[in-house]
């Protein structure tokens, strides 16, 4: 395995983990469509015995995701919420509490309220994920704490190295679902964090054709979670692993088309009459802009609106989109229109989620890599 720390972003994301194949010298990484591997003589292998186990086309997708995201190992997934569940059932014991901010994924809230509380894992929440809000849910038994950044739906940023210090302060993990993100607008693991989770379905795929998910970190600390993957089984399919993977060669091309596009959409919806507020960190209106220019090399592709006229207005202004299909996820070529009260965070209940600001007027937008005149002509004639 030739050394790709060197190398600058978008050259590790083509070779990282990519060599030729030893077998054949297929210049592209191959589907290896085997679930078992000949042996010479029991336990005499070329260092791979069955595909839950490992797999050479997965092999080379957890080693690229290492590399995009600094880190020393890289786990990959069936999906986003398959690597949390690693990540948890891996590193906690019934008992132990996370530490987490509030505004992030319904299924993420929904897997810590349905099926680890009952298994004994407490949950604490804060509105403000800062490190004053945070201080107050750290307790001694505090053994991780859970933040995405940028939020989603409500696209807040949070200070990953400010959190790092207060969780290792308090002998616990932080862990980044950097899946808003992606490894090309910002590194968790060089600001602190311990490991990094990510919905691979999103950026990283690219192209809305695949689930799966990853967890990357220090080898001593991901040991504990590869047993869990290998011994629970919520591994991509090798075809899953390759379609990723081919997603990941374009990741740094794609984000900037993204951003781009994101950014110009975002100043112009600020400025139509029928918006109530715009959240997107690149605008100066956001609070946390200033972080973001720090932690992040541009602001994302994820865009949340709140519509004048509550539900109905929000509804009228999804039904209408022509390019923006209404549909669930998000980090696609294709721009894509959500409802998170109704979709994507309907696992949140009512009041809850009222509270926090994901109300019925709320719509998000993952931004496409289309032509953004088309896009904004979209949503003009959407909001008319
Ligand atoms: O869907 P899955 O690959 O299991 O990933 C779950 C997940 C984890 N983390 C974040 C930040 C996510 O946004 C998601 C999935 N989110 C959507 C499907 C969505 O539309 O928001």
């Amino acid at each position: 395995m030739p050394d790709t720390t060197s190398l600058g972003f978008a050259t590790r994301a083509i070779h990282a983990g990519q060599e030729a194949d030893p077998a054949t010298g297929a210049t592209v990484v191959p589907i290896y469509a085997t679930s078992t591997y000949t042996q010479q003589a029991p336990g005499q292998h070329k260092g791979y015995e069955y595909s839950r186990s490992g797999n050479p086309t997965r092999a080379a997708l957890e080693t690229c995701l290492a590399a995009l995201e600094g880190g020393e190992r890289g786990l990959a997934f069936a999906s986003g919420l398959a690597a949390t569940t690693a990540v948890i059932q891996g590193l906690l014991q019934p008992g132990d509490e996370v530490a987490a901010a509030a505004d992030l994924y319904g299924g993420t809230f929904r897997l810590f309220d349905k099926v680890f509380k009952p298994w004994g894992l407490v949950t604490r929440y804060t509105e403000d994920a800062s490190v004053a809000g945070f201080r107050p849910i750290i307790t001694p038994k505090t053994k991780l704490v859970w933040v995405e950044t940028p939020t989603n739906p409500l696209l807040q940023i949070v200070d990953i190295a400010a959190i790092a210090g207060l969780a290792h302060q308090a002998g616990a993990v932080l862990a980044v679902d950097n899946t808003f993100a992606s490894p090309y607008l910002q590194q968790p693991i060089a600001l602190g964090a311990d490991l990094v989770v990510h919905s691979t379905t999103k950026y990283l795929g690219g192209h809305s054709d695949v689930i799966g998910g990853a967890v990357i970190g220090r080898r001593d600390l991901l040991q504990p979670i590869a047993f869990y993957q290998n011994a629970a089984g919520g591994v991509p399919g090798p075809f899953d692993a390759w379609l990723t993977l081919r997603g990941l060669k374009t990741l740094a091309v794609r984000m900037e088309r993204h951003c781009a596009n994101a950014k110009q959409l975002a100043a112009w919806l600020e400025k139509q009459p029928t918006v109530q507020r715009v959240y997107y960190p690149g605008l100066a209106s956001h609070p946390g802009h200033e972080l973001a220019k720090q932690q992040m090399r541009d602001y994302g592709g994820m865009i949340s609106v709140s519509i004048k006229g509550g539900k109905d207005a929000a509804l009228r202004l999804l039904t209408r989109t022509k390019l923006f299909s209404l549909a669930e996820s998000l980090g696609g070529v294709e721009s894509l229109i959500g409802h998170p009260a109704t979709m994507t965070h309907a696992s949140i209940p009512a009041e809850v989620r009222q509270a926090r600001g994901i109300d019925d007027g709320l719509v998000r937008l993952s931004v496409g890599i289309e032509d953004v005149a088309d896009l904004q002509e979209d949503l003009r004639q959407a909001m008319a």
